[in-house]
């Protein structure tokens, strides 16, 4: 049996001394916890003889509850001292400048390919995609190619190493294996497009080594250069927003057409400065031209039953002129600054269906 008073004293004291909840949390273990002070006591109680268990329970128990109440009471009181002295030194100052906050933006590429997709969309087309990295046959035979053509020489093509099966394989240089993947593997009529990452080993003030293309394929039966010149013309008239936009097919030459153009619009330079829709002098956009009978039958499609057109665009020709891009190579610079003056907002994109909402 312990003197209760001097226990309290010493609790009282410690109690004094305690400046934080860990400390108020080591008092408590050391009176109240399993192996502490008055739970030593308590354990005592079963040796007394009865007279004096009664008194002296009695005597613990008013102790016992003493200090925890003490020690509850003496918690409230540091955490509320913790939480004001949180409160005063984590002050806001709401006169504090913001963060500034640069949201991305979407690439004019992406948001020309999104376009350019909304205005075939909306005239029945659907987007093909096929792989970057082509065999020969997709790539050059099936669409006409002579082996002997330039394209297909070392410098114009990308060539990966052979692999141990013996193919040939390149990056692909236009996405027409992608129109000609499609028709291998589906059943006339076809009217697709395929935009996508093209590649060609050249590289100066107008040429990169990657580059978008959107090719367009509309094979059916009874299609005529009529068709052709309706689609062009009309796509022509909704990417640039103007409708007065003269249009002009200049005869051409494409191993996989026949015949084939090359389609300009009117424009002018006023000033160094050039303008499109009018005036005297022509710009290249896009070549076109009906689908060779003989890719139709590399295909195993029927010439004589199925013909159709096809037409291929490069995007960062279409995107500089219309967005007033004036470098090429800036389109890969990945310059954020760039981005932020040339992009698009993210919440801007032209729905599928409803055309250009810009
Ligand atoms: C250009 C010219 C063109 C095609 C691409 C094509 C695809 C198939 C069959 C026939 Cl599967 N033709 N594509 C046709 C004419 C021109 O691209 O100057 N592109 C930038």
């Amino acid at each position: 049996m312990t003197d209760l008073s001097h226990l309290t004293t010493n609790f009282s004291r410690e109690l004094t001394a305690c400046d934080s909840l860990d400390s108020l949390e080591k008092i408590r273990i050391h009176y109240l916890g399993k192996q502490g002070l008055i739970t030593a006591q308590m354990k005592l109680l079963g040796t007394l003889a009865d007279t004096e268990r009664k008194s002296f329970g009695a005597a613990v128990n008013d102790v016992k509850q003493y200090i925890s109440e003490t020690i509850e009471y003496q918690k409230n009181i540091l955490e509320t001292a913790a939480i004001n002295a949180r409160l005063a030194s984590e002050t806001i100052d709401i006169t504090a400048p913001i963060r500034s906050i640069q949201c991305g933006t979407i690439h004019p590429i992406s948001q020309a390919t999104e376009e350019i997709t909304a205005i075939f969309g909306a005239m029945g087309f659907t987007v093909a995609e096929g792989p970057d990295i082509e065999d020969d046959f997709h790539n050059f035979t099936a669409l006409n190619t002579p082996e002997t053509h330039p394209a297909r020489q070392m410098h114009d093509t990308f060539y990966l190493p052979e692999g141990s099966d013996g193919r040939k394989m390149v990056l692909r240089t236009q996405t027409s294996s992608v129109q000609i993947r499609t028709m291998e593997s589906n059943k006339p009529p076809y009217r697709i497009i395929a935009p996508g990452r093209t590649y060609r080993c050249d590289s100066d003030m107008t040429h990169t080594p990657m580059f978008h293309q959107v090719e367009g394929l509309l094979v059916d039966k009874h299609i005529t250069m009529a068709h052709l010149k309706g689609c062009i013309t009309d796509f022509i008239h909704r990417f640039f927003e103007n409708d007065n936009i003269p249009v002009r097919f200049r005869p051409s030459f494409f191993p996989f057409t026949e015949p084939s153009a090359e389609v300009d619009i009117g424009c002018s330079w006023e000033n160094g400065e050039l303008k499109i829709g009018a005036g005297k002098s022509w710009l290249e956009v896009l070549g076109c031209g009906m689908v060779h009978p003989a890719v139709l039958t590399n295909v195993g499609v029927d010439p004589e039953c199925y013909q159709g057109f096809a037409f291929g665009l490069g995007l960062e020709r279409l995107a500089m002129l219309k967005y007033g891009i004036a470098d090429l190579r800036t389109f890969f610079d990945s310059d954020s600054r760039w981005l932020q003056h040339y992009g698009f907002p993210a919440l801007d994109i032209p729905s599928l269906i409803g055309g250009l909402t810009r």
